[in-house]
């Protein structure tokens, strides 16, 4: 049976027929579908983790106790996730453990484009790299298999065009893989160093291994067409490629690292010229070069952005774009959506010009106009270290006007421990947490301060505050962000105060509760002030109409959530409620 699938549908699909039995992952576009796919299937204990790192030492520890296991996280995930993947490449596995990461060229929705291909070699694992869908799924069951077989994780490399875009794929059944139960085997797993010293022996021979088992994995294939261009590729760039030279002799790599070399030179005598087709890094084309092989690569391809049909072929035709042509649309700058409990705080710290260290999430937003208030944006959990670091460098006196702000899923995934390091440290330092009681960013998934768990059903409620006393905060206060009088007193409180303080901003993301009836204006009243078009929001606008000397405000009701925000901006009362609200 065919089913059309998207390529992260197929990897919880390829896991629940390889047998998996734990699977866990941190959100993150464009990996975040594996898991919610993956709570479909019973048979797999899966969990959201609290960042990338404990979902890989989860899916590390079921390994362990010799059960398949799968972890999924977006490319930057395997930053935070990179000490125990590295130390995981020397002890091991029992059960089968795939890693994927979902890499995101063109950053759709990332900080940075790294290729995580360089991850697999740096820490010596192999790497697998479909090229559609039904790949995705067949890989998954492969990268068990050869997880088992030769003793290491494999790095299943997904691009966002291989997660988002489906193809049909063929199903099969699910084999059950009986759980080995736990060994102790301390020289694997107790990664003392004289244990590791000859667990890096153990890595180069596997190495060797897994490149003879390269030159005949049947997906590193050749397609024989013209002998005049030969080209090596893989992943997504394999079917643009395809596209833009039909004719040409094909070296598909699928178990890109380590890469055939046998196969590579044989394909090399035969054709006259070759080209590396590949979307990031020049890393197949380095491998090649280096064995003396001479290819055309990123000399014409760019290293930046996504590859298209276009690009490639842009980059060999004789009139040759250095720039990418930008399709004739008006920009859409993203925005916080209306009601956003996120908006009125970062008003309040625009107010009291606040320094702002910042942090990823919807709430990131807070930056652009007009509420321009945040200062920084690192990765996850920066904003608490990095404005303890201001602090550090500038003295006590600027954490009078600073705060680090960031939203709930990401204290949770690593905002703790720049708290602790914060109050051990005796730091002058004011967190925020926007608490939506979600993990909003990347579509809603829960998080330890929702208390339920990946299949929607109840866990353990962790509280933040209760999190922030635990760490020593003294001061911390839980505040409803839409009333702006409080906002604005207890950040001048927070401001004021000598030491750690602890800020919770709580109200549910816009996006979760039923809207209340909207507003709407009194133009009689309105004197066209602008002052409500300060807190951003998306549902207010002027209009310029002729008879009238001022500008009018605007409510789009079909936008506008009641949220009240700007009616506590509004000096004339000209903001007014179309009905009144259901009890
Ligand atoms: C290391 C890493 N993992 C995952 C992501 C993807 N991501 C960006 S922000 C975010 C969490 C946002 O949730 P929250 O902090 O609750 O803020 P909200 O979006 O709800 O305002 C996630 C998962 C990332 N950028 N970096």
């Amino acid at each position: 049976m065919k089913s059309l699938l998207s390529g992260n549908e197929a990897v919880a699909r390829g896991a629940w027929e390889a047998g998996c039995k734990v699977a866990t992952a941190y959100p993150g576009t464009p990996s975040t579908e594996i898991i919610e796919n993956i709570t479909k299937y019973q048979e797999i204990n899966a969990e959201w983790s609290i960042n990338e790192k404990v979902a890989l030492e989860v899916a590390a520890g079921a390994s362990f106790a010799g059960a398949r296991a799968l972890v999924a996280m977006k490319h930057v995930g395997l930053n935070v996730a990179a000490d125990p993947f590295f130390t995981m490449g020397y002890s091991g596995v029992s059960g089968g453990l795939v890693v994927v990461s979902a890499d995101d060229p063109g950053m759709w929705s990332s900080q940075n484009e790294q290729d995580n291909r360089h991850y697999g070699r740096h820490a010596k694992v192999p790497i697998l790299e479909p090229s559609d869908s039904d790949e995705a799924r067949i890989f998954t069951k492969l990268g068990f298999e050869i997880s088992e077989r030769f003793d290491t994780p494999v790095l299943l490399r997904l691009t966002t065009r291989i997660c988002h875009s489906a193809c049909l794929v063929e199903l099969e059944e699910r084999k059950e893989i009986e759980v080995k139960g736990y060994l102790k085997d301390i020289k694997k797993r107790l990664v003392l160093p004289a244990h590791a010293r000859a667990l890096h022996l153990v890595v180069e021979e596997r190495l060797k291994k897994l490149a003879a088992h390269s030159e005949i994995f049947p997906y590193n294939r050749i397609e024989w067409g013209k002998m005049t261009i030969g080209i090596i590729t893989s992943g997504v760039a394999y079917q643009y490629a395809k596209e833009v030279f039909p004719d040409a002799s094909f070296l598909k790599l699928s178990l890109t690292h380590p890469i055939p070399r046998k196969m590579i030179e044989k394909f090399a005598h035969k054709v006259k010229k070759i080209i590396v087709v590949e979307e990031g890094d020049p890393i197949l084309e380095t491998e090649i070069k280096a064995m003396g092989i001479r290819v055309t690569g990123k000399d014409k391809i760019p290293i930046c952005g996504e590859l298209t049909p276009e690009v490639i072929r842009n980059s060999f035709s004789k009139k040759r774009q250095t720039v990418m042509k930008k399709a004739e649309i008006p920009a859409r700058p993203p925005v916080l959506c209306p009601g956003c409990p996120h908006r009125g705080v970062f008003y309040i710290f625009n107010k009291l010009k606040i320094v702002a260290s910042g942090d990823i999430g919807c709430y990131t937003l807070g930056a652009l106009p007009p509420l321009s208030a945040m200062d920084t944006c690192v990765c996850m959990g920066a904003s608490v270290t990095n404005a303890q670091g201001m602090e550090k460098a500038l003295g006590k006196d600027f954490s009078r006007k600073s705060v680090a702000v960031l939203g709930d899923s990401t204290f949770f995934h690593s905002g703790i421990t720049g708290l602790v390091n914060a109050v051990y440290n005796k730091g002058y330092l004011n967190l925020v947490i926007l608490d939506n009681f979600t993990t909003a960013m990347t579509g809603h998934q829960p998080h330890p301060g929702t208390g339920r768990l990946a299949r929607g059903e109840q866990g353990k409620r962790v509280a933040p505050e209760d999190i922030a006393r635990g760490c020593g905060v003294e001061m911390v206060k839980v505040i409803n962000p839409n009333d702006l009088r409080a906002t604005e007193a207890a950040l001048r409180e927070a401001l004021d105060y000598d030491g750690v303080s602890v800020l919770i901003f709580r109200r549910p993301c816009a996006l979760l509760v039923k809207p209340r009836p909207p507003y709407r204006i009194d133009a009689e009243q309105c004197n066209g002030c602008r002052l409500c078009l300060r807190v951003g929001c998306p549902a207010i606008s002027l209009t310029f109409s002729e008879g009238r000397d001022k500008p009018l405000a605007v409510v789009d009701e079909s936008l506008c959530v009641g949220c009240g925000l700007c009616v506590q901006l509004c000096q004339r009362n000209a903001i007014v409620l179309t009905k009144e609200p259901d009890a």
